[in-house]
Order: structure tokens, then C-alpha cells, then sequence
């Protein structure tokens, strides 16, 4: 199964790691092939190649469009060596095996993210890359196809362990990484012109991603997982640094994502916010003075639930906030920064992942979400749906201070975050009792005012926080049972979409119990 290496071609956008990559080869009497660019890079470091375009009789056209697209070419990658029709035909034309084939395809989705106008776009569409990719995979039985720079090293490494070869399950391997690449391409290429052409349903639709990370188990010991990203440089748990603590978990991932795009709801300039999350639902979210004080306010919320939670916080972290943190255990803390005592103070906490980005997401950018059903996906946008002050519509006899405004504001972006059915009770800019994920609607406004309860036994107080608070409700209230429990909470606003049949009877409880209540036009569902 060895294959020797005598021949290969090198072609590539990136340029990283050429030169080293073309001397090991070299020296190791393998003959090299490129075109233009890669050509020129190699011979100024000293390097013996062969122009392609010697190779072909044909010299590159079309702006590169036309450079290696030819059967002095594609007859080299796909010959298979051991058929006597295919040798008989590489002699009738002169044809070289090609064994080992180097390619790094013009940069679609760099060209893409820095807002390149259609046509350079367009222009960076690599096809001649992509055919030899395939090519090569396909003839994995004989060559070597290497996409990526990170593959450079193992690939010498194999030649190393096989006195110059490669053996069948590397090329393989590589052949399968190949094909990914050439998908994840294509894939690149589709999606790109779906917004480009504004297609809102296209008929066929391809995602692709790159491995991060393969993870120890899913959302259970029992199931296999891995973390695949997309290469955005959005701020978020697939971009950002970890500093210290254990690799990240499934869970991990999915709740340090849910934290960090809570906080970033908050921005900092308007003051430091803090969110915790449990099972991707926040157990507590709060404003502050200063960030550790927001901790402490959202902590407060639901201290039992917060052990063992997610932090995120949308500033950076200060040595006063992590000492704060330290006092119980926390998975993950996720920040846009960490100075240097909040470092040295977590340093002690081994198992504690600290995680930092550069900036908060934006609520408002635009994004895909998948969600993935038997036998197909879901795909809808990104819910960065959003409301100001103008668009609310008092409804009731009394009309909210503007205390209540600002509260009622705070809970509606924290119930944009909540599993549905959610309610969110805010005071004073924390959460003091949160509903999450049930059935019915008042259900949730019940167990979140239950959870406030507990909260006034733990700390103390002579009455719940959820007297004189506001509350959200990510959906029309459909009958007053829900409305009338956080009432007797001690609820004094109310905010949510309506627009149920029943917004008038809403609107009279509402108005009987003294409440002030304004309506969104907006739902915030999510599952
Ligand atoms: O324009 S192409 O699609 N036409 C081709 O025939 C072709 N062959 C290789 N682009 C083509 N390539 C790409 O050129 C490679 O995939 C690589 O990204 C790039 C390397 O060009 P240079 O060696 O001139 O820098």
C-alpha cells in the first residue's frame, strides 16, 4: 500500500509554510511542479521547479483563469499506475504521474468577509484548484492531495516514518479532508450568492464547517461530539481565547454561547451587565455599578441554580469580580477581557475555564440558525429582532413610570434568551425571578415567582423581590390566569407582544389590578 513520491505539484494561494514545505521536499528528490505565483515564491528561495505551463505547452491564460486546467495535468493526478491502459496512454502522450498534489484554492471566503463587490468576488472563485483537488482525492489510491497548511508537517512526517512514501490510510485520510474542503468551498460559493442574488428559499442548500475541536462526549457520556467552526470573526464562544481551565464540554459550548450572546445585549457603555446561565436558560441577569456588583445582583436572583453555572460578563473582568466569582464553583467565566489580578486570583481555581473575546456580539448582525430534525434541517434567521421605546403601546388605564420602562425593557431583552414559555420578573435592572421552558404560561409566571420565594428565604428578606417588579412574557398572554399570578407576585408592569383573541379580557384584568402594561408587537420564542 506504500506510494512512492517522485513528482508534485504545488499550487497556492497561501503562501504560509511554501518554502519550507518545497526544501523538505526537495530534499528529498521529489521534483516540483507549480504554477505562477508559487513557481516565482520558490525559485527566489533557491528552489529547482517546473513551471506548469512547461508541463502543458500551454502557457497560463485568462487572468490565471486557465493555468493548470489540462491533461498533461489532470491525466498525471489520475493515472492509475497499476492499469496497463492508463500507463499505456501517460507514454502515448507523454504524460508524468503526478504523486503528491499541493493546493490552497484562491481566498472565497476572506474575499466575502471583507465586503468585496460582486465581481472580485466572482473573480475568486478557484476552479482549476478544485478540479485538481478532486482528482487527486480521487486517485487517493496513488497520490497525496493536501489541502491545508496545518497538513504540511504531517505529511513529512509520513514520508519520514516510510523511507520517502506514503502509506494508503494517510492518503486516505487526507483524500477525505480533501473533499470536505472542496464542499465546504462550493458550499462557501452557494451561500455567498444565495444573499448576493437575494434568494430567500433556495432549492438545494449546503453547510459546511471545520473541525475545532473533537469533544470527550455530547450532552451525555454516551453520545460522540465534536465542535465544527464556521471561520467568522464574530466575537463568541467559536472565536474566543481560553486562558485557563479543562477543554470545554458540549454543554459548555452550548450554555457559554447562550451567556455570551445575553450580555452582549447589554452594551458597556450604558454600564456592566452580568448573565449566568444553567442548562442554556439565564438563572440570573443584572446591571451594576461596577461588574462585580452586577455578579452579585444577578447571583442574587437564584443562587442555588447558579452553582456550577456559566458567567458572562460584558466587560472585562477585574480582579475585585473574579474574587467575587471564586467563592463558589463556576464552569466558565466569558468576558471580552481579563486583567491582570482577576488572572492571578483565578489562577488557584484549576478547573475553572476562562474564556476572553475581542468585544461583544452584536444582537442585530445578521446570521443563519440550523436546527436539525429527523431527516432534514430547519433553517430561519437569527432572531435580532428588536424593539426602542417608540415602539411600545400603552394599553392599560395607568401608563408605566419610567422606572417600570426601563425594567420592563431590561426583562423583555432578557426573555429574547429565555426558553419559551418564558417570564422574566425584573427590578431595579436584575432579574428576581425567572420562568423557563414550560408548557404553559402560567406555569412559568408561577415557578418564577416560586423561585423568588425561595430567593427572600435565602437572603433574608421580608417579602419576595418580585414585589413591585416588572415582568416579561416572550408571548401573548392567551388567557389573564398568567397575568394574574404575577399580579399577586407583586408584579406593578407588565410587558409582551399581544395580539392574542383574548387582549381585551388581558387588558381589563391588567387595568383591575392596577397594572400598567404595554405591548410589543413582537415575539420572542425560542426552543
Ligand atoms: O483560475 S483558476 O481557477 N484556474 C486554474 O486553472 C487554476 N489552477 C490552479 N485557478 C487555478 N489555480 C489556483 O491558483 C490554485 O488553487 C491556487 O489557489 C492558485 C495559485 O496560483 P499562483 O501559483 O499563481 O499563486
Amino acid at each position: 500500500d506504500l506510494a512512492p513520491l517522485r513528482r508534485a505539484l504545488l499550487s497556492v494561494s497561501d503562501k504560509t509554510g511554501l518554502i519550507e514545505l518545497g526544501k523538505a521536499l526537495s530534499e528529498r528528490g521529489v521534483e516540483l511542479l507549480s504554477t505562477g505565483g508559487t513557481a516565482k515564491a520558490l525559485r527566489e528561495a533557491g528552489l529547482e521547479v517546473r513551471d506548469v505551463a512547461d508541463v502543458t505547452g500551454f502557457p497560463e491564460m485568462m487572468d490565471g483563469r486557465v493555468k493548470t486546467l489540462h491533461p498533461m495535468v489532470h491525466g498525471g493526478l489520475l493515472a492509475l499506475r497499476d492499469n496497463d491502459d492508463h500507463v499505456a496512454a501517460m507514454d502515448a502522450h507523454g504524460i508524468g504521474a503526478i504523486d503528491l498534489l499541493v493546493v490552497n484554492l484562491y481566498p472565497f471566503e476572506e474575499t466575502v468577509a471583507k465586503g468585496a463587490d460582486y465581481d472580485t468576488c466572482i473573480e475568486n472563485i478557484d476552479i482549476g484548484g478544485p478540479a485538481m483537488i478532486r482528482a487527486a482525492a480521487k486517485n487517493h489510491s496513488f497520490v497525496s492531495v493536501v489541502v491545508d497548511v496545518e497538513d504540511y508537517a504531517p505529511l513529512l512526517a509520513e514520508l519520514d516514518a516510510n523511507d520517502g512514501k506514503t502509506t494508503y490510510a494517510f492518503r486516505q485520510s487526507l483524500a477525505q479532508t480533501a473533499y470536505a474542503r472542496t464542499g465546504a468551498y462550493d458550499a462557501a460559493v452557494s451561500g455567498w450568492m444565495a444573499g448576493a442574488i437575494n434568494v430567500e428559499a433556495p432549492r438545494r442548500r449546503a453547510v459546511a464547517g471545520t473541525l475545532a475541536q473533537t469533544l470527550r462526549y455530547g450532552e451525555n457520556p454516551h453520545q460522540r461530539a465534536a465542535f465544527y467552526i464556521e471561520g467568522s470573526s464574530r466575537p463568541g464562544v467559536a472565536t474566543a481565547t481560553q486562558l485557563q481551565g479543562k477543554e470545554l464540554s458540549y454543554n459548555n459550548i452550548n450554555d457559554t454561547d447562550a451567556a455570551f450572546e445575553l450580555v452582549s445585549e447589554f452594551t458597556p457603555g450604558a454600564g456592566a451587565a452580568c448573565a449566568i446561565i444553567k442548562h442554556a436558560n439565564p438563572c440570573g441577569v443584572a446591571r451594576g455599578e461596577t461588574l462585580k456588583d452586577a455578579y452579585m445582583r444577578a447571583f442574587d436572583c437564584d443562587r442555588t441554580s447558579a452553582f456550577g453555572g456559566i458567567i458572562a460578563l460584558n466587560q472585562p473582568l477585574d480582579g475585585a469580580t473574579a474574587e467575587e466569582i471564586s467563592q463558589i464553583f463556576t464552569e466558565v467565566v466569558i468576558a471580552p477581557g481579563a486583567d491582570g489580578d482577576a488572572r492571578r486570583i483565578f489562577e488557584a481555581k484549576k478547573n475553572l475555564r476562562l474564556l476572553t473575546t475581542e468585544g461583544l456580539a452584536d444582537p442585530r448582525d445578521a446570521a443563519m440558525m440550523l436546527k436539525q430534525v429527523s431527516g432534514g434541517y430547519l433553517i430561519q434567521d437569527k432572531d435580532s429582532g428588536h424593539i426602542d421605546l417608540s415602539d411600545l403601546k400603552v394599553v392599560t388605564k395607568r401608563a408605566p413610570t419610567d422606572q417600570e420602562m426601563v425594567d420592563m425593557l431590561f426583562a423583555w431583552k432578557v426573555a429574547k434568551h429565555v426558553k419559551s414559555n418564558a417570564i422574566v420578573y425584573v427590578k431595579d435592572g436584575a432579574t428576581v425571578g425567572v420562568g423557563a421552558g414550560q408548557m404553559s404560561r402560567v406555569d412559568s409566571c408561577r415557578i418564577a415567582a416560586r423561585k423568588a420565594q425561595d430567593m427572600a428565604e435565602v437572603l433574608g428578606l421580608p417579602v419576595p423581590l418580585t414585589q413591585g417588579s416588572v415582568v416579561a412574557s416572550d408571548a401573548f398572554f392567551p388567557f389573564a390566569d398568567g397575568l394574574l399570578t404575577a399580579a399577586e407576585a407583586g408584579a406593578s408592569a407588565v410587558i409582551q407582544p399581544g395580539g392574542s383573541m383574548r387582549d381585551d379580557d388581558v387588558i381589563s384584568a391588567a387595568d383591575e389590578a392596577g397594572l400598567a402594561m404595554v405591548l410589543t408587537g413582537m415575539r420572542h420564542f425560542r426552543h
